[in-house]
């Protein structure tokens, strides 16, 4: 059980509370658990029935019990309560960006709207528009926003998807020792932004142990549901508490040692990249499936992925890169880009420690960098606009940047750079004065509130932004969460122009929750030469893990270890900040 997990909880029940109208300052307490709980540096399950609970700030008897029951039992019987209290899909409609309690409680008391499709239809029939704090626009945005929630509707995120099929496979080799090979497949391998269902191919010797693994499969702690089973496939919905909020359909195919590579190949896709191969073998005389490449009736490839790619004559495509989005053809050039690997990442330019909203000492996130065999990282802290998440004004700024200089003397063969994550404003100035940010060793910028206006508005302030000399990084450009957040209107051949001319670099932010720049922009920007970072925005020491993601995310973008720049040296990085304050000032 997470923290984010009880932490959502909470925030559920003051959403449902506030709906119902009830106690302002019940309400209020329960936000305050939500946030003191997210906040908190170690996981709360650890402190549960020890009475520790009550130690923390925020959080007094009654919310303690709460969530030792949650702990206990997996449920708060106060949150089932209140869900009896509520139309079933209510909750649904908070859903929708933009959307709070209150509006959820208008449409329903005063135009009974109970379901996301109910409140099409007030949209529809115009009805919407004539509540009062409505309007026409108003319910726009909201047709928008349901639009939105539908195109992500029971797709959930990479991270949680790894995570399921990690518990899966791990399970399954525990119970099923005979197993010789587990191998992800499907969007999971593509390492996709957002996963349909889990495509797991395991290899069997055997019809016997076929039938054993299918057997284990379908009887896995965390099995909700067999929708199928039968002697070599099935599928099941899987949830595993511990590792993920989300239940997620998972499917199992189990092959004979000669498809096993062929089997890979056709079930980790895409589609359009498997129909482009198709097309080539054919042409070629031959015939492609999950069992094999055949020319008459003779399998010449089917044990090993990587000889279909070259029996169909042309170099292995990694796939991350397998969509059919020009691939083929440059594998069949052997013109493919090497792209960047986990292992040629450096450092990570931007993380918070609890002098604003993160939860890590500094000591400890240099540790854990350390660790991952990282050169240097920067501190990334936010400013002042960042005001829930405990912005620093200058004057802390300073003082915060002279401790991490300090620290950094202390080590020979590491670098911490002083830095700040600083708040675009909406006219596209800064947080903080051009002397405050000279005293910085590097400077991320980005944008945290206002995403919603024009297109033009909206570019013209992160170009404003990169003009400024101090300024090295555009982070999370669009600013887009995964089904929550829609990304910002954007010039994006505008931005990466810009990029380019003003030596800013643009971030892959690799939160899976971000993942942004995503997959097409990061192409866009180095078709014009732009240079990035892949960052993971840690909050805590285990928010570095998260680089992986930001990798996966490069490559589907064909970015190479060249274009990015925390693979290179710090003292590289150094004299690229140097340029942009030399040529800029
Ligand atoms: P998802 O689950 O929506 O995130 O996306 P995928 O790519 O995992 O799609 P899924 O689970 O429907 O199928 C897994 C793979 O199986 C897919 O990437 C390619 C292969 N596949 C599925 N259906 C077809 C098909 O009709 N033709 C071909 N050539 N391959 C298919
Ligand atoms: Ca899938
Ligand atoms: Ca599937
Ligand atoms: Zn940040």
């Amino acid at each position: 059980m997470s923290n984010q997990q009880i932490s959502d909880l909470f925030n559920q029940m003051a959403d449902i509370m506030e709906i119902l109208g009830e106690d302002r300052f019940r309400i209020n307490t329960y936000r305050k658990v939500a946030r003191v709980v997210h906040d908190c540096p170690q996981e709360v399950s650890e402190l549960a029935g020890e009475d520790k609970l009550k130690e923390l700030p925020g959080i007094g008897k009654s919310s303690a019990e709460k969530i030792n029951e949650f702990i206990s039992t997996g449920t708060i019987s106060a949150h089932e309560e209140l869900l009896k209290k509520i139309p079933a899909d209510l909750p649904d409609l908070l859903k929708i960006p933009g959307f709070g309690p209150k509006g959820v409680a208008a449409v329903w008391k005063k135009l009974g709207v109970t379901s996301l499709s109910e409140l099409q239809q007030v949209i529809d029939d115009r009805s919407l528009e004539e509540l009062s704090g409505f309007g026409a626009k108003k319910a726009q945005a909201l047709a928008h926003g349901i639009k939105f929630l539908e195109s992500t509707r029971g797709r959930i995120l990479l991270a949680q998807a790894v995570a399921s099929a990690d518990a899966v496979v791990g399970q399954l080799r525990q119970q099923v020792p005979a197993v010789k090979r587990i191998e992800l497949c499907g969007s999971l391998r593509r390492c996709c932004e957002t996963i349909g269902d889990v495509d797991l191919l395991a290899q069997a010797g055997g019809e016997e142990l076929a039938k054993e693994i299918i057997e284990a499969f379908t009887h896995l702690k965390g099995v909700k549901e067999i929708i199928a089973a039968g002697e070599t496939k099935a599928s099941i919905r899987f949830a595993d508490k511990n590792v993920s909020s989300e239940e997620v359909q998972v499917d199992l195919r189990v092959v004979p040692a000669e498809s096993m590579g062929a089997a890979w190949q056709y079930f980790t896709g895409s589609k359009h990249h498997n129909v482009r191969l198709r097309e080539i073998a054919i042409k070629k005389k031959l015939k492609l499936n999950e069992y094999g490449l055949f020319r008459d009736e003779k399998q010449i490839a089917g044990a090993n992925e990587a000889e279909i790619y070259k029996k169909l004559g042309m170099v292995y495509i990694a796939p991350t890169m397998r969509e059919d989005r020009g691939e083929v053809e440059l594998a069949q050039a052997n013109k493919l880009p090497a792209v960047v690997q986990l292992a040629d990442i450096r450092g990570d330019l931007h993380m918070h420690t609890p002098a604003s909203d993160g939860r890590s000492t500094l000591e400890d996130l240099v540790a854990a960098a350390q660790m991952r065999g990282y050169k240097y990282i920067a501190i990334t802290d936010h400013s002042v606009s960042s005001a829930i998440a405990n912005g620093l004004d200058s004057k802390r700024l300073l003082k915060h940047a002279k401790n991490i200089k300090a620290l950094n003397e202390q080590y020979d063969n590491f670098t911490i750079l002083a830095a700040s994550e600083v708040d675009i404003r909406m006219d596209g100035s800064l947080d903080y004065p051009d002397e405050v940010l000279a005293e910085l060793d590097y400077v991320t910028a980005s944008i945290h509130s206002g995403l919603t206006g024009e297109l033009e508005k909206n570019t013209n302030r992160l170009l404003k932004a990169m003009e400024n000399p101090y300024v090295n990084c555009l982070s999370h450009p669009t600013g887009r969460m995964l089904g929550v957040r829609e990304p910002m209107q954007l010039d994006m051949n505008a931005i990466v122009t810009k990029a380019v001319e003003t030596h800013t670099a643009l971030e892959i932010n690799a939160h899976p929750l971000r993942l942004d720049l995503n997959d097409l922009h990061i192409r866009q920007a180095l078709e014009v030469g732009a240079k990035l970072f892949i960052n993971t925005d840690a909050h805590d020491v285990t928010g570095l893990k998260l680089m992986q993601y930001g990798v996966a995310t490069a490559q589907r973008g064909w970015a190479r270890k060249s274009d990015v720049l925390n693979c290179q040296p710090i003292t590289t990085i150094k004299k690229w900040i140097k340029k942009k304050r030399e040529e800029m000032s």
